[in-house]
């Protein structure tokens, strides 16, 4: 009897679905329903678009306002467009745990406070894959953030170069739909920047940083192309970060680091993300800093739950979670070290953060790591190896669906068995 309600209840929604087929489409059929826009109002921004196609593909779209965008755009286009969603502001999951400090007087601490300031290195055991030749050599990761100082000493040789790219002559030279994309490309909508925002650069020296200064990044020798898409006033949308997803992962990256999201309101664009997904990249998502739990409340691109996608939430010094870091036993996977984190800033500089900003490049980084010891794993593999091999300590599991922290050497010895 309970199978035959089960086929009763599946042949009613099949009908739903092909009926649904002959239901005209118009312009307000398929934009987003304003009704839920509504309720999420303060995220969205004004007159930018993300459209899916009916081939599944994703365009992001500008209108003077949604009246002339419907004319012009929508209804002209109407039999190839599937869906239309309103763009939506995203944020930075990171605070500043102390004033910029400069290279000098750095300098001028001892060695022991040195290897401290490093604390979340050590507890994830990177050292011992180190010294197996692990670097994260050959492997391309997507900075997909804010700006990344790419004069920085410690970062330079690691940013990837298009030489098939003239620098700054205004023409696309190699053809790729953008102009100058030499080391990376800027998807911020603002040609002329200062470097005021630290968090590109300090997420990108976490990841790969290389060893000849105070800083030690976790896979020193991978190759970095970074893709701000938020500017220095902090503001970004999720259509943008798509755009740059979509970029990094089409010039070679196999591992995205989003230390950024905090949208109630996109649910509607795991699309999108799935879409990246599918192209074979892992992408590594902050949890975020409200201190609350996923399962309750979801926010996103966090809690997409995407096959391969990997959720971070942040550890601290003495191995306990960090206070602010969301959790979720479901939704977000590890944790990694992200509590008064140590790394590059921009103009020869060095902070501490914190916050699953700087939790989730340590991940990002170990799964490059991972990559260049098994260059043929998969991206369900490294992600297997990642979240199976966690430290646990039974008095405080963490609330992760782990329950522990992330151990690179053990990850390694996962994979290598
Ligand atoms: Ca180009
Ligand atoms: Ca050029």
């Amino acid at each position: 009897m309970e199978v035959k309600k089960i086929i009763g209840v599946l042949g009613i929604s099949f009908l739903i679905v092909s009926c649904s087929n002959d239901v005209k489409k118009t312009s307000d059929t398929v934009l987003e329903s304003k009704v839920d826009a509504s309720s999420c109002q303060s995220q969205m921004l004004e007159n930018k678009y993300v459209v899916l196609w009916e081939d599944g593909s994703f365009t992001y779209e500008e209108g003077r306002d949604e009246e002339s965008f419907k004319k012009e755009f929508v209804e002209k286009n109407l039999q190839q467009i599937k869906k239309v969603y309103y763009d939506r502001k995203i944020k930075f999951f990171s605070e500043s745990e102390t004033n910029s400090v400069s290279l000098n007087s750095e300098i001028q601490s001892s060695a022991s406070e040195n290897a401290e300031q490093l604390w979340g290195q050590r507890m994830i055991a990177a050292e011992d894959v180190w010294k197996k030749n692990f670097y994260g050599q050959g492997v391309i990761v997507g900075v997909v953030d804010s700006y990344v100082d790419i004069s920085h000493s410690q970062l330079k040789d690691q940013i990837y170069t298009n030489t098939n790219e003239i620098p700054d002559n205004g023409i696309d030279d190699d053809n790729n739909g953008f102009i100058d994309d030499y080391h990376g490309m800027n998807f911020t909508g603002v040609s002329n920047y200062t470097i005021s925002n630290v968090h590109g650069t300090h997420v990108s020296g976490i990841i790969a940083s290389n060893h000849q200064g105070l800083m030690k990044g976790i896979a020193p020798k991978a190759t970095l192309i970074p893709a701000p898409f938020i500017s220095n006033d902090g503001s970004g949308s999720l259509g943008d970060a798509i755009k740059a997803m979509n970029y990094v992962t089409d010039h070679g990256a196999k591992v995205i680091n989003a230390s950024w999201g905090g949208s109630v309101c996109v649910s509607s664009l795991k699309e999108a993300f799935q879409a990246i997904s599918d192209k074979g990249v892992l992408i590594v998502v902050a949890a975020g800093n409200d201190g609350r739990d996923l399962t309750v409340s979801p926010t996103y691109p966090a809690a997409f739950n995407l096959p391969g996608q990997i959720t971070v939430g942040a550890s601290n010094e003495n191995d306990f979670m960090a206070y602010f870091s969301n959790s979720s036993f479901s939704l977000v996977h590890l944790a990694a070290p992200g509590d008064a984190i140590f790394s590059t800033t921009p103009s020869e500089k060095y902070d501490y953060l914190k916050g699953t900003s700087m939790a989730t490049p340590f991940v990002t980084g170990a799964a490059a790591v991972l990559w260049s010891a098994f260059p043929s794993a998969t991206v369900a593999k490294i992600k297997e190896a990642i979240v199976n091999s966690v430290d646990i300590t039974p008095s405080h599991e963490f609330r992760v669906y782990s329950r522990g922290r992330l151990n690179l050497s053990k990850a390694y010895d996962y994979l290598n068995k």
